[in-house]
C-alpha cells in the first residue's frame, strides 16, 4: 500500500481571526455615541459584545448592536495583522485544504453579502470559493478550526476538528483546560499547529 498522507483540512474563522470586528466596533460606537460609556478593548470580557454592554447599562446593548447591524460595517473591517499573508501561505501548502468558516449574524441583511465582498477584496476570488457560511460549525468536518470564540457548540457533540483558540481581546483572560491550545496571533507558530495534525 502507498503511504500518501490524507490532505489536512483547516477551517479559519473570519471575525476576530482574519477581520478586526472588535476594533472597528469600538471605533464606530465611539463615533456614533460619543457621550455614552464604552468598553475599551483591554476591558473586553466574553465573546458577546452585546452582553457586556448590557451589563454596563441595559440600553447600550441595542446601541452597540445597531453598529454591527449597520450597512458597511462588515465590509469596512480591517485585516488582522499577518492574516492575509498566513492564508496565502497556507493555501500553497501541499496536502492542505483551507476553508474560511464563518457565521452570519441572525440579522443577516448586510452581513452575508459584505462577508463575501470582504473576502474577495482582501483575499481574492479563489478564497470566495472557499467560504463556508454556517451558524453551526460543529457539523463541518475538518482537522483544525482556528476561531476566537471560546466555546463552539452545535448539533454535533463531538466535532471532528480540534479547536485552536485564536487570541482576541475578549478571550485573552481565559485559562484553557489542557489539552486545549491557543494561537496567540498570526505571528505565533500556526505552521507547527498545522503540521502537528498530519497523520504520519
Ligand atoms: P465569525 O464566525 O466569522 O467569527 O455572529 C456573526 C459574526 O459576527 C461571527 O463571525 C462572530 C461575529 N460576532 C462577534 O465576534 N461578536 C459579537 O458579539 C457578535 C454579535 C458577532
Ligand atoms: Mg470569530
Amino acid at each position: 500500500m502507498g503511504s500518501a498522507a490524507a490532505p489536512l483540512r483547516v477551517l479559519v474563522d473570519m471575525d476576530g481571526v482574519l477581520a478586526d470586528f472588535e476594533g472597528a466596533l469600538l471605533r464606530a460606537f465611539a463615533c456614533r455615541f460619543p457621550g455614552e460609556p464604552r468598553v475599551e478593548l483591554a476591558q473586553r470580557r466574553g465573546f458577546s459584545v452585546r452582553e457586556q454592554y448590557h451589563g454596563l447599562r441595559r440600553d447600550l446593548a441595542e446601541k452597540v448592536a445597531s453598529i454591527y447591524e449597520s450597512p458597511g460595517f462588515f465590509l469596512g473591517l480591517d485585516t488582522i495583522p499577518g492574516a492575509i499573508e498566513a492564508m496565502r501561505e497556507m493555501m500553497l501548502m501541499p496536502d492542505t485544504q483551507v476553508f474560511i468558516c464563518t457565521s452570519p449574524l441572525r440579522k443577516y441583511e448586510h452581513c452575508v453579502l459584505e462577508k463575501y465582498k470582504w473576502v474577495e477584496k482582501h483575499l481574492g476570488p479563489e478564497f470566495v470559493e472557499r467560504i463556508i457560511l454556517t451558524r453551526d460549525k460543529t457539523v463541518v468536518s475538518a482537522d483544525l478550526l482556528f476561531d476566537d470564540k471560546d466555546s463552539i457548540r452545535g448539533a454535533e457533540p463531538n466535532p471532528s476538528w480540534e479547536h485552536i483558540l485564536f487570541t482576541c481581546c475578549h478571550n485573552k483572560h481565559i485559562e484553557l483546560e489542557p489539552p486545549r491550545r491557543r494561537l496567540l496571533s498570526w505571528a505565533d507558530d500556526w505552521r507547527a499547529i498545522v503540521e502537528s495534525k498530519r497523520r504520519k
